[in-house]
């Protein structure tokens, strides 16, 4: 029968081999794609998210988790798409203009994706025009990532381009890096700011209101 535990475990562990058939053999015996996303490949990135809050891992432990959770998620993708399950929100993350740093911003990409989201990744030195545009197409949040203490006013920049363009009340915006601050976020009128990847699904969640 269908592990899911095992599936969530293999993941903690980043085997991404048993993580990929595990999810495969769950997938054949007639699990519905969103138990296995639930119980499997989303219990195992919350519980690396909580590891990764307590430096119990580090980043290259979330990133092979990360992989594992790859392998399980491009068997499930067209599954879910099929099935027409809704994502946790749609999430529009990039690292703003005038910064090309992407580690964290992929963190925070990853693990969101793990929490079930959707995930437009707009990359790097991204424009504020660019993040407007996801949220006219209905991205529920844009999340900006910024190393830089020169590039922290481009954050600042895609809140008032949305204000200009007249989305700022359609999408929430959520920011981090190391560089900033909660006390930035309050100055800039961000809705939200987490100071990691595992926090940064705390907040995404809490932000669009979803458990
Ligand atoms: Co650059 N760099 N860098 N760099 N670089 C820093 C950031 C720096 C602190 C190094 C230093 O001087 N000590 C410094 C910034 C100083 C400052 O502004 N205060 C710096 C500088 C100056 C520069 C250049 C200007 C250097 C130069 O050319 N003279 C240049 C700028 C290029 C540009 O962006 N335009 C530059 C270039 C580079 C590389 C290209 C060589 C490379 C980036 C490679 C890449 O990302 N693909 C690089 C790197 C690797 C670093 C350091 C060493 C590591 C950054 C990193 O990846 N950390 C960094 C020094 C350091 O931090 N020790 C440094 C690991 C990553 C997991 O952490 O990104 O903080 P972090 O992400 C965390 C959290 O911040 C948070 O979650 C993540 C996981 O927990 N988080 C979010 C991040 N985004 C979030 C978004 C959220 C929520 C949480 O919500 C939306």
């Amino acid at each position: 029968m269908a592990d899911l535990q095992a599936l969530a475990e293999a993941l903690i562990r980043g085997d991404r081999d048993t993580a990929r058939t595990l999810t495969q053999q769950a997938v054949d015996e007639g699990v519905a794609p969103k138990q296995i996303l639930d119980e499997g490949l989303v219990a195992g990135m919350n519980v690396v998210g909580a590891k990764f809050k307590a430096n119990e891992f580090y980043v290259p432990e979330v990133l092979i988790a990360a992989r594992a959770m790859h392998a399980g998620m491009d068997i499930l993708k067209p599954l879910l798409a099929a099935s027409d399950v809704q994502p946790a929100g749609v999430v529009a993350i990039g690292t703003v203009k005038g910064d090309l740093h992407d580690i964290g911003k992929n963190l925070v990409a990853m693990m969101l994706e793990g929490a079930g989201f959707e995930i437009r990744d707009l990359g790097v030195d991204v424009a504020p025009e660019k993040f407007v545009e996801e949220i006219q197409s209905g991205a529920g949040v844009v999340a900006l990532s910024a190393l830089l203490t020169t590039t922290m006013p481009s954050m600042a920049d895609v809140i008032n381009a949305a204000k200009e363009a007249g989305v700022r009340d359609q999408a929430k915006v959520m920011i981090g890096g190391a560089p900033v601050t909660q006390n930035y976020a309050d100055e800039i009128g961000a809705d939200g700011y987490a100071p990691d990847a595992a926090s940064a699904v705390d907040k995404a969640r809490e932000l669009l209101g979803v458990a």
